[in-house]
């Protein structure tokens, strides 16, 4: 390993703590040091899953390519029930409706002329690694918007609010069944619910750009909301109108799909807990194995709760430490990671990862009893076992 590839984390911090809020600021030399390989550096591509499995419309991405810590925009994957609506941003508004004093519309010049703010955050998707082709249904962005605590504040909820509701503009045929006479086919929206409290969360934003340019139209153009911390389905992509109301909401995306089944045990007996999906949990991937000769390395991504550590298993090895990246300080984004692996043997070796998080949690083993025992593909943030031939 040449020196100037060498990153000391004291470098790092020292350097890194002069930055505000992360990459704009950072030495861009050094996250390019880190991720970025060195001319003769090639990936070894991974034995296990075709690297493109192609699941038409998601453009799912691959880990192979992980070579910066903003996802270019080009390289979001995306994932829409109910196809994607055509917003024309003239005429387009917001209401804000229910159990508000002020009810109102806004145009998109009325919110960017908000107060405006920036948060770093990495979006998965509920169902990513809920398959064994499903790996990259995560994305890391800069995502600009107007805080929702502001937009909510100027309605001024009434007493008996307690939920908000988030309704997007694509809209699909959901079955209703009335009492006693057939099931009904009617339009819905895209709706997705949190607590008042939840949405209260100062990170949350309305938000109309990422990147630093306006919102893809498979992302969500011209609105959506940013939850930081929580799962891919929360943050409502096209949204039309948020809504307090006096209930808990129980739509399609909150109460029958997105609905984790999982087991527990109470004093030997099986209960059955279902729980609508919400905030993300401790998840990491090795994304690629390289190699200059005969060097080889290990990259990664940790993401889903403040990052404290990795940790690497090699085939039947102890974990090992990886070194990770601390020049990115959000709490809400991904950290990347990076092991040495000295002189692999010749053959097919499996590649685990496990995250640790700034509260001890270590992310769950792929058998652990709390994952065996869902029986829904959502939230399986098992540790990752990949597959690699060095030859
Ligand atoms: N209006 C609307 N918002 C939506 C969805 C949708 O189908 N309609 N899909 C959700 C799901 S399941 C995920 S994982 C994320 C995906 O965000 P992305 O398309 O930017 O990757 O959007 C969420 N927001
Ligand atoms: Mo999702």
């Amino acid at each position: 390993m040449s020196e100037e590839q060498t990153i000391s984390r004291r470098d790092v911090l020292i350097k890194g703590s002069t930055t505000v809020s992360g990459i704009a600021l950072l030495p861009s030399s050094m996250l390019a040091n880190f991720l970025n390989m060195e001319e003769d550096e090639k990936v070894i591509p991974w034995s296990d899953i075709p690297p493109d499995p192609a699941i038409p419309g998601m453009n799912l991405f691959n880990w192979e390519h992980l070579d910066s810590w903003v996802t270019p925009t080009e390289k979001f994957f995306q994932a829409s029930h109910y196809g994607m609506p055509e917003i024309d941003p003239d005429t387009y508004r917001l209401e804000i409706t229910g159990l508000v004093k002020r009810p109102r519309a806004y145009t998109l010049g009325e919110l960017k002329a908000l107060p405006r703010r920036e948060i770093d955050f990495t979006l998965e998707c509920s169902g990513n690694r809920g398959f064994p082709w499903f790996l990259g249904g995560v994305y890391n962005a800069r995502w600009t918007g107007t805080p929702l605590t502001a937009i909510l504040e100027e309605a001024g909820v009434l007493d008996n609010g307690i939920e908000v509701v988030f309704f997007g503009s694509d809209e699909g045929e959901e079955e209703v069944k009335p009492f006693l006479v057939e099931p009904v086919a009617m339009k819905q929206n895209f709706a997705r619910s949190m607590s008042l409290e939840d949405a209260m969360n100062p990170n949350a934003l309305l938000s109309y750009a990422v990147n630093g340019q306006p919102l893809p139209r498979p992302n969500g153009f011209p609105l959506r909301l940013i939850a930081p911390g929580w799962y891919g389905v929360a943050n409502v992509k096209w949204l039309k109108r948020i809504e307090v109301r006096a209930t808990r909401f129980m739509g399609r995306f909150m109460a029958k799909d997105y609905v984790t089944i999982r087991e527990e045990v109470r004093n030997g007996e099986s209960v059955w807990v279902q729980t609508s999906v919400g905030r993300g949990r401790l998840n990491s991937a090795p994304a690629k194995v390289t190699h200059a000769g005969d060097r080889y390395r290990i990259y990664g991504a940790a993401w889903g709760a403040p990052i404290r550590q990795v940790e690497v298993k090699i085939d039947d090895s102890g974990w090992v430490p990886a070194q990770v990246f601390e020049g990115q300080d959000s709490e809400f984004a991904w950290k990347f990671w990076r092991l040495e692996w000295e002189n692999p043997a010749r053959g097919l070796h499996a590649i685990s990862s496990r995250a640790i998080d700034t509260a001890d949690n270590i992310q769950p083993a792929a058998d652990d009893p709390s994952l065996t025992r869902k029986r829904t593909y959502w939230e399986s943030n098992g540790q990752l076992t990949r597959k690699v031939h060095i030859r």
